[in-house]
């Protein structure tokens, strides 16, 4: 018999509205979006995806070899994470800001287990723009589970989403909308200080 396993995530859909939505989009043309070198396996490759990270001051972030500077937030992000708090009596001092141009924009298997992310936190992860499908896969048991993000969907990962599961976007080569990913976290300040 093979027990079914649940990520421990809520996932609610059209947490923002369709309007707000609009509004964020339109904010995110003015975003810093780079597309970084990240070295795995000890070979540099273009990240699948263009990214920009806002965050309070000592709030650096690094993964896959890569130191990434917090930038100041943006308006409707900052509003946006005051309501995010709010609802999930949380705290959040970083936003990751991931831009899929289309389909072939991607973002492979990982968990969000840096060292600097406070261990316990929790996730908040909201979608906008084009649809895109959002894998979770038990690190153990291999089960899969599928959800569809689309326009203002809010999902929650919450404890212990990233010790025992790992996430993927994976490739959608007939999806040609651009989308935008804001993932809110929670990380200890200054953690890279003295690197
Ligand atoms: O784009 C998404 O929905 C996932 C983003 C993600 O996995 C991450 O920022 O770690």
């Amino acid at each position: 018999m093979t027990i079914e396993l649940m990520p421990p995530i809520t996932y609610r859909p059209n947490f923002i509205s369709e309007a707000q939505g609009q509004l964020l989009l339109e904010e995110t043309k003015g975003y810093p979006f780079v597309r970084p070198k990240i070295k795995v396996f000890g070979r540099w490759h273009l990240v699948p995806r263009q990214q920009v990270w806002f965050a309070d001051p000592g709030c650096d972030y690094r993964y896959s070899s890569l130191m990434i500077k917090a930038q100041p937030w943006p308006p409707l992000l900052k509003q946006l994470r005051v309501l995010l708090q709010q609802q999930f009596t949380t705290q959040f001092n970083g936003v990751l800001v991931n831009c899929y141009q289309g389909g072939c924009d991607t973002m492979g298997w990982h968990s969000d287990n840096e060292r600097e992310i406070v261990q316990g936190s929790q996730i908040a992860s909201v979608s906008l723009g084009g649809s895109r499908d959002f894998l979770m896969r038990h690190k153990v048991a291999k089960q899969v589970h599928k959800l569809t993000l689309n326009h203002g969907d809010l999902l929650m990962m919450h404890a212990p989403m990233q010790q025992d599961w790992q996430h993927s976007v994976p490739k959608r080569a007939r999806m040609n909308d651009l989308r935008i990913n804001l993932t809110f976290r929670l990380l200890t300040p200054y953690f890279h200080h003295h690197d």
